[in-house]
């Protein structure tokens, strides 16, 4: 099994990008381990502060985020970071060659159920008119990404990670703390009958979602002709690695829940990266009307809604959107 920079080398990863992914998956190896610690290191549960989107930070999503934040910033080569984390940009180097937008650690209310969280990521180049202090540097759109992954914190943590040539998984070998690469040329199957999607929001979706999931559960004899399975991991990491290694459907589509926050995932730093591997592996990732890559993103902390996986299988959901 290869190490991760020959492996690089071999797709023509230049040496400050390839710098770039191994040091931040130095800080990933050490957020494995805590992960692993579990209540041992004391760093389950919650803090009393929340993030600038309202949401309850966990002691782990502080780590995590400090340990990412410290080892990109001292990098040499980062310009700028964003993080779900932060309430905005911070500045690295200005001569930096990259910008790095990252959820530190997605799904971590799954901390407390010792279910699969993970740290996904997506590099850009930095532009050079932009001062390394302004959020602008981030308004890219998806398609401008020179790699994506996550690290998923599981059984075993492991890689996932485009720079542009098909995505490879590699399996962090824990003796030796390297990461090794497990599965090349990562293919998401064209057809599947496995959706993802959070049911108990059934009602304050749009007629379009709501018409297509009513529609796969009525099965074999409904119009989609076919009996489907349903998963949820609560953690789009782990979501998208099941459909990335089996197929599927994963959708987190607008909802009237709370009408100031019709989209629950946030674009650079989870729809995107995600949309990058998927699309790398064959798959197409949409909001039901527009392809995720192609969005022009107005702010760092902006929400979209995500439809992505399977090929034929998200065209069949756009098309719901499409007859709406
Ligand atoms: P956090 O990053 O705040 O832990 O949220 C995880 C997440 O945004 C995404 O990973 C999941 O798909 C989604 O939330 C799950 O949300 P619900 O199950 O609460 O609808």
């Amino acid at each position: 099994m290869r190490q991760l920079a020959p492996v690089l080398r071999q797709d023509g990863v230049n040496s400050n990008l390839m710098s770039l992914i191994q040091t931040l998956l130095t800080a990933c190896k050490e957020i494995s381990f805590h992960v692993s610690q579990g209540d041992l290191a004391g760093m389950l549960g919650a803090t009393a502060d929340e993030n600038i989107q309202g949401e309850q930070q966990k002691k782990l999503d502080v780590i995590s985020n400090q340990l990412i934040k410290d080892v990109l910033l001292e990098s040499g080569v980062v310009k700028a970071i964003a993080s779900e984390e932060e309430d905005t940009t911070v500045a690295g180097d200005e001569n930096g060659d990259y910008i790095v937008s990252f959820d530190p650690l997605d799904g971590s209310s799954n901390t407390d159920i010792n279910s699969l969280i993970g740290t996904i990521f997506s590099v850009m180049k930095a532009p050079k008119d932009i001062a390394a202090n302004d959020p602008a540097l981030f308004l890219q759109k998806g398609r401008a990404q020179v790699a994506a992954g996550y690290v998923l914190y599981g059984p075993s943590t492991m890689l996932a990670l485009t720079t542009g040539n098909g995505v490879r998984f590699f399996t962090l070998d824990k003796t030796h703390g390297e990461f090794l690469e497990t599965h090349s040329n990562v293919q998401v199957p064209k057809d599947t009958k496995e959706f993802a999607i959070n049911m108990s929001n059934q009602r304050h979706w749009q007629p379009a979602m709501q018409h297509y999931i009513a529609d796969c559960i009525k099965g074999e004899t409904g119009p989609l002709a076919k009996n489907y399975n349903m998963r949820w991991i609560a953690a789009m990491v782990g979501d998208v690695h099941r459909v990335l290694c089996r197929g599927g459907i994963f959708t987190y589509p607008q909802d009237t829940k709370n009408p100031n926050k019709p989209y629950k995932l946030r674009l650079l730093y989870e729809a995107m990266p995600m949309a990058m591997l998927v699309e790398q592996a064959g798959g197409l990732a949409s909001t039901g009307y527009e392809n995720i890559l192609d969005i022009q993103p107005s702010e760092i902390h902006q929400r979209v809604a995500v439809i992505l996986g399977s090929k034929n299988e998200v065209e069949t959901c756009l098309s719901y959107h499409q007859k709406a």
